[in-house]
């Protein structure tokens, strides 16, 4: 029995709405084999050994079942969704996805994993949605694999795991790929990568640089550096999606508004220009968030509550988090009926463009 075998295995029955999770892995052979050569080297990244150095190598029950799991795109995952009552799958290659590799591998592989998702989509079409992955460090080439992936392979997102090799999306050398991202009107999802290396010291010394904190606190600055940087001012229509409840983001609006203003009307730094609205405004027009890995009513209550509930969407983070329990939780969540079916269904199928 693996450690992730549900308390409850009551398996969820129909419900009056789809269960739609939205921030689902999975890896490919090739991807693996070039993480393999990357750690095999010397000085490998501290947060790419921490976080899949660790997957890869760790006989622990919860590693082996989560690489398994990963590795498939058939029987084993439908087995999981049906166990759950997960509808649909929307997925994308694990974090770090291509974005530690050298550019070139990087641009290879991700049209690669593409090509490969794709055809796991074509093979379980009514359960698996795939979500496109680009090599950010070729900002050019990750606009054309956006445009292939919506037009040749019928994918309607883009996933980005945060920083590439310590560089934000806020520069704008990699705003090619917003541009793409808007014309095509496909979101965004940026998701959390390992700690880049000058950051991660103080978190990994107390082990809190992985899922358990400093992903959110990573990959919220890394939203909050695209909003202050004015990308939205300049993409008006682009349109992300940060997962585990908005990385906490929702919670800070009101303080993020005030010292933002604060900030910019005392010409305090260089870096800090002046944005059409305030961050709030942004992240309630140009994001949307899952609840991945935050299975708790009271702050999907807040976040309908700050964003409205039409940018609330549900995840589940398989295979790294997958439990019926939680799954029976947001069932009974109070809930209007038609609220909890924007949540589960249709703000997905929307934001998604799941026909
Ligand atoms: C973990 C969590 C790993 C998430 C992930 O990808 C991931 C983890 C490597 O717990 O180690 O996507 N997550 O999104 O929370
Ligand atoms: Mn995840």
């Amino acid at each position: 029995m693996h450690t992730l075998a549900p308390a409850n295995p009551q398996v969820p029955g129909k419900a009056a709405y789809q269960r739609i999770a939205t921030e689902e892995a999975f890896i490919t052979p090739e991807v693996l084999a070039e993480y393999k050569r990357i750690l095999s080297k010397e000085n490998v990244d501290p947060g790419f050994k921490g976080l899949l150095g660790f997957y890869m190598s760790s006989p622990s029950a919860r590693a082996q079942h989560i690489m398994r799991c990963l590795s498939d795109l058939d029987q084993l995952r439908i087995q999981h969704m049906d166990e759950c009552g997960i509808d649909k799958q929307v997925i994308a290659l694990t974090a770090p996805g291509v974005q530690i590799m050298d550019k070139d591998t990087a641009v290879a592989l991700a049209a690669l994993s593409n090509d490969q998702l794709a055809e796991g989509v074509r093979r379980h079409p009514t359960r698996f949605v795939g979500m496109i992955c680009v090599a950010p460090h070729d900002p050019v080439a990750a606009a054309k694999e956006i445009e292939r992936g919506v037009n040749k392979l019928g994918m309607n997102s883009v996933i980005i795991n945060s920083h590439t090799h310590g560089e934000y999306l806020s520069d704008p050398k990699f705003w090619d790929i917003f541009a793409a991202a808007e014309a095509h009107d496909v979101p965004i999802y940026l998701h959390p990568n390992a700690l880049p290396a000058n950051m991660i010291q103080p978190f990994q010394e107390c082990g809190l640089d992985g899922a358990v904190y400093g992903f959110g606190v990573e990959t919220g600055l890394h939203a909050l550096r695209i909003i202050t940087a004015g990308v939205f001012d300049r993409f008006p229509k682009l349109k992300m999606i940060i997962g585990h409840m908005g990385e906490a983001l929702p919670f800070w609006m009101y303080r993020l508004d005030y010292m933002h203003r604060a900030t910019v009307m005392s010409n305090r730094y260089e870096s800090v220009k002046p944005i059409k609205k305030k961050p709030s405004d942004y992240l309630r027009e140009n994001f949307y968030i899952t609840n991945s890995g935050v299975a708790w009513e009271p702050a999907i209550k807040f976040s309908q509550d700050v964003l409205g509930v039409d940018r609330v969407l549900y995840a589940m983070d398989y295979p790294y988090q997958y439990l019926v329990d939680e799954v029976h939780a947001l069932d009974n969540m109070k809930m209007s009926a038609e609220d909890k079916k924007k949540f589960f269904q249709t703000n997905a199928e929307t934001v998604f463009k799941i026909a």
